[in-house]
């Protein structure tokens, strides 16, 4: 059985990863809260490769970064990549955002994941990304998923994330649309190792 590190510090992407992650047969590890890795990269697929490769390194274990953030297409893509930094809390994010929205006639945004798997070398095994396009409420509806989920609304569903089940999110989300992208080669590899 292959043991993996989860390399998130993320509660509620953790969350989401180890239930998308639970169809392999695999060891899930979660990475020790001190172990931080400065996201240095200009996109988020390096800086899912950045994470994966140095918790890799430093614990000589397989591990799985997420790398994902909010794009908002009127703030010209912001949060994007600071999505996490943009605030304190996930509520201040939220309302950042929502102040630096209004008066704004397009609504328009998009979730964006990168997921990474290094191999205890750090090299990296796998990569993909994925993406869901949505629109920003004016206010927070719902109170499931975690971050920017309440703002997030899914116009074919007619609800925000954080008014879907973990199954429906995970049918719609940029992270649902990255794991099954990369499911069938996790599972090839599971084969060959
Ligand atoms: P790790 O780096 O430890 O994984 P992080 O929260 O710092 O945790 P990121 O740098 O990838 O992770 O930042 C992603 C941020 O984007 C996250 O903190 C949320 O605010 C937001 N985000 C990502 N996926 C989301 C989702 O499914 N729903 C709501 N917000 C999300």
């Amino acid at each position: 059985m292959l043991t993996v590190v989860v390399a998130t510090g993320n509660p509620g992407k953790l969350k989401e990863m180890q239930a998308y992650l639970g169809d392999l047969d695999w060891a899930l590890q979660i990475k020790p809260d001190d172990l931080d890795i400065d996201e240095t990269g200009t996109t988020f697929l390096e800086n899912a490769r950045l994470k994966a490769s140095e918790v890799a390194k430093a614990l000589g274990q397989w591990a799985i970064a997420d790398d994902s953030g909010l794009e908002v297409d009127a703030l010209d893509g912001a949060p994007g990549l600071y999505s996490a930094r943009y605030a304190d809390s996930d509520q201040a994010r939220i309302e950042r955002v929502l102040r630096e929205l209004e008066g704004k006639a397009n609504r328009r945004a998009q979730f964006v994941c990168a997921i990474a798997l290094a191999r205890p070398d750090g090299t990296i095994a796998l990569e993909t990304l994925g993406i869901c396009r949505g629109e920003m409420l004016t206010d927070p509806r719902g109170d499931g998923g975690f971050g920017y989920d309440p703002i997030f609304y899914v116009p074919d569903l007619g609800r925000s994330f954080a008014e879907l089940s973990p199954t429906e999110k995970e049918a719609h989300s940029h992270r649902g649309v990255a794991f099954r992208q990369l499911m069938p080669a996790l599972k090839t590899l599971n084969r060959e190792i």
